[in-house]
């Protein structure tokens, strides 16, 4: 256990097996040192943010409590992504797979590496609901409760699909 602050992670991919992506990233989260994993969202399906000539993506959010400074999860949550082989081919491109720091508890961090609240996440409806499904009551600092920044997007783009996190691969 960690006497740890409250973390939100997104979690997104559309290549290589998202959905073993986004398995084997949760994976990865409850090995992180100092941390436990409190919870996971539904994963939903959403056509691309950004250029239109690549596959869908699956999105998902985590919810952690964590002793690991914002930096140092930062630098976890990089490797992951190392570890999982992560392409990127190009500015708002595909990916393998991505983890973003949504929230660090209620802390408000700008700096040369790092951004949270994330960049954009009052508009992109691929956050807010997987978010929204841990979270609602949950104020983003600066900018209000999840659930009415979820519910001033309509989330027609995305589905929820069965997910089953613990399938064998
Ligand atoms: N589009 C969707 N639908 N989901 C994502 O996770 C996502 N991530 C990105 C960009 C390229 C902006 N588009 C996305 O980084």
């Amino acid at each position: 256990m960690n006497g740890g602050i409250v973390v939100y992670i997104g979690m997104g991919s559309n290549l290589d097996r998202p959905a073993d992506q986004l398995r084997a990233a949760l994976q990865a989260l409850h090995g992180l040192p100092d941390s436990t994993v409190l919870g996971q969202s539904s994963v939903y399906r959403s056509a691309p943010m950004g250029p239109s000539d690549q596959p869908d993506y699956l999105n998902a959010a985590a919810m952690l409590s964590t002793g690991l400074s914002a930096h140092d999860l930062l630098h976890a949550l990089q490797a992951i992504e190392r570890d999982q082989g992560r392409v990127r081919r190009r500015h708002w491109g595909e990916r393998t797979l991505d983890l973003d720091i949504l929230l660090y508890g209620e802390q408000q961090i700008d700096d040369a590496e790092l951004t949270v609240p994330h960049v954009g996440i009052a508009e992109r409806e691929f956050v807010l609901y997987p978010l929204a499904e841990l979270a609602p009551d949950l104020q983003v600092p600066g900018l209000g409760p999840v659930r009415d920044l979820q519910a001033a997007v309509d989330g027609k783009g995305l589905v929820r699909v069965p997910f089953d996190w613990k399938e064998e691969r």
